[in-house]
């Protein structure tokens, strides 16, 4: 993974074997990359300001309390995780939780 910035990370996945015809690894394996070259990358699109409506019906409430708890255990939509991203971290996390908190109580 390189960058700090999400919008911009990229994952570079490879595999290597050990050129055995039986499928099995029997040994160490090792391998580099020589070159490589990045051809697309697919950036998710920014989230618009978190409002809490979490559960995207229009109201703050209640009902939101659940789907942000979910969406913080890692059961979230993208649009979940836009809603309660308070802190703008791209993930709902710990630092969420005063921005959800001020804009469910607050005026
Ligand atoms: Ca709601
Ligand atoms: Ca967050």
């Amino acid at each position: 993974m390189f960058g700090s910035n999400p919008q911009t990370q990229t994952f570079l996945v490879g595999v290597s074997g050990d050129g055995g015809s039986r499928g099995v690894a029997l040994g160490t394996v090792e391998a580099g990359i020589d070159a490589f070259k990045i051809l697309e990358c697919i950036c998710p699109p920014p989230c618009p300001p978190a409002t809490g409506d979490v559960n995207n019906d229009g109201f703050l409430d209640g009902l939101d309390i659940q789907r942000f708890s979910i969406a913080m255990l890692g059961g979230g939509s993208p649009s979940e995780v836009c809603a309660g991203d308070f802190n703008t971290s791209h993930a709902l996390d710990i630092g969420d939780v005063p921005g959800f908190v001020a804009a469910l109580f607050g005026p």
